[in-house]
């Protein structure tokens, strides 16, 4: 594999452990409010995102290139309120998009076939993670400060199974 296509797959990596990291920050953030239906759907989001780890690592790995664990940057628990820490998923996900973008513009330049292949299911994933964060901004603002509403949606959301 092209050297760049292989530092931009190892650097998702940790992205990806990042992306866990903020969605448990996330996730820490609604226990504190006692919203235990948004912290239960975030967690299920930070175990998501250690699978999306564990696809780019075991690529590499499963293509002999020795994986760099390279270390994991802070996440906070700390929002200013729900529609903030939802905001700051929302624009997280955003990132992440961009980043997968790059490593497909990388594998394109160099025809390979392989590593595009294998980016598609992240493009396809990403088009419906962005789809969730937007989804759950526009709930929690036509909430607005209805505590009830806030009530059923935590009740709605903590049936999230997987
Ligand atoms: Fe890995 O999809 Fe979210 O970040």
């Amino acid at each position: 594999m092209n050297e760049k296509v292989v530092e931009l797959l190892n650097a998702q990596v940790n992205k990806e452990f990042f992306s866990a990291y903020m969605y448990l920050g996330v996730s820490q953030y609604y226990t504190r409010q006692n919203l235990p239906g948004f912290a239960s759907w975030y967690m299920i989001q930070a175990q998501e995102e250690q699978e999306h780890a564990m696809k780019f690592y075991n690529y590499l790995v499963d293509n002999d290139v020795l994986v760099e664990l390279s270390q994991i940057i802070p996440a906070t628990s700390d929002y200013k309120d729900p529609l903030a820490a939802a905001k700051a998923a929302d624009k997280h996900e955003h990132y992440i998009t961009a980043e997968i973008e790059k490593i497909m513009d990388a594998a394109v330049k160099d025809k390979d076939y392989r590593t595009q292949l294998f980016l598609n299911w992240f493009i396809t994933e990403q088009e419906e993670e962005e789809r969730n964060s937007k989804d759950m901004i526009a709930k929690i603002e036509m909430i607005g400060n209805d505590n009830k509403g806030l009530y059923m949606l935590d009740k709605e959301l903590g049936e999230r199974k997987g």
